[in-house]
């Protein structure tokens, strides 16, 4: 992992290697955190984060769902987060804040374990593979169902709730894939280890739906977006696991995974193996969009607004 100078902390920015917790941190025992993953972009405004104000309501809201009240406001972490970026001198970055229950009393009940609050971003390239953008990946669907609403919150982006997206990773990965589908506890397809999924028929774009354990994607909304923008129909409805195998075109969104073909899926050829049509045109747009070269969709580039003081010495 590609290391940076600083990571901010509870409220204070301290040396990468200095971001510390204690052993008996809670959600280390019982994975009681909740976190976001956004990138920035290289923009000609300088670095722009993507979707930033639409990633941290999302974490309020993961936090809201845990019973985790966060001791910042989201302009604060978002202020925090341009000040990491710049301190940091990161023309391009992912990011990561994570809010988590630290050490206190131990046991189920977390409500009296304080609430602590890191951001850490660094370089983080290419997620499935160099090739991958172009190239499109090897899926195969999971033995693992994704975690369904009845039990925890698909809708929240919670750290123990990626045990889910281990299991069926460590098992796709061992298999020789490079990622795994889930299918949801009904066996409708739901999404990626941590991306959400498209599949393209005759023309038309399907996404599961809300109701098939998906997390909400910010891509996957972005790209819904410029679908329609591009004229084409969107639908959102359950999809059956045959049809990955008789879709023209798949493909997955995912902040760390952006627009991902999928190139076979469990040994199947997908159309004609490379990225399709739609797949290409939807992928440069969207691009365009995350390094703020689609006026169109300028409003959704941050533009990291605080001066490096190492850059303007
Ligand atoms: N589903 C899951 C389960 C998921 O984790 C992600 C993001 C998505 C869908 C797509 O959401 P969005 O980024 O808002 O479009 N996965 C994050 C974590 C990846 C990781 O390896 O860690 C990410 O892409 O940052």
């Amino acid at each position: 992992m590609d290391q940076a100078d600083l990571i901010w902390m509870n409220g204070e920015l301290v040396a990468w290697e200095d971001a510390k917790v204690h052993v008996l941190t809670h959600c280390l025992h019982y994975g009681t955190g909740v976190f976001e993953g956004e990138r920035a972009y290289s923009t000609d405004r300088g670095p722009a984060i993507f979707r930033h104000r639409e990633h941290l309501a999302r974490l309020f809201k993961s936090a809201e769902l845990y019973y985790m009240p966060i001791p910042y406001t989201a302009e604060e972490l978002r202020g925090a987060t341009h000040e990491l970026i710049a301190r940091n001198e990161l023309p391009s970055c992912y990011i990561r804040p994570l809010v988590f229950r630290g050490a206190g009393p131990m046991g189920l009940n977390p409500l009296d374990a304080p609430v602590e609050v890191v951001i850490a971003a660094w370089s983080w390239g290419a997620y499935l593979g160099d090739d991958a953008l172009e190239q499109g990946v090897r899926a195969k669907v999971s033995s693992w169902r994704r975690i369904s609403s009845d039990s925890l919150i698909p809708h929240a982006k919670a750290s123990g709730q990626y045990l889910n997206s281990v299991l069926a990773k460590i098992e796709s990965v061992r298999a020789g894939y490079e990622e795994a589908i889930l299918l949801d506890a009904q066996g409708f397809v739901s999404e990626g280890t941590g991306e959400n999924l498209f599949v393209v028929m005759d023309g038309v774009i399907y996404t599961p739906p809300q109701t098939a354990g998906i997390l909400d994607g910010i891509n996957r909304d972005a790209v819904m977006r410029i679908a329609r923008d591009e004229g084409f129909e969107i639908v959102e409805r359950n999809l059956a696991r045959a049809e990955l195998t008789l879709a023209d075109e798949l493909f997955m969104t995912g902040t760390a995974a952006e627009l991902t073909p999928i190139r076979e899926i469990d040994d199947h050829v997908v159309g004609d193996g490379v990225r399709g049509p739609i797949t290409t045109r939807l992928q440069k747009v969207f691009l365009d969009a995350l390094h703020g070269r689609d006026p169109r969709y300028s409003e959704w580039n941050d533009v990291v607004s605080v001066e490096s003081p190492k850059a303007t010495a």
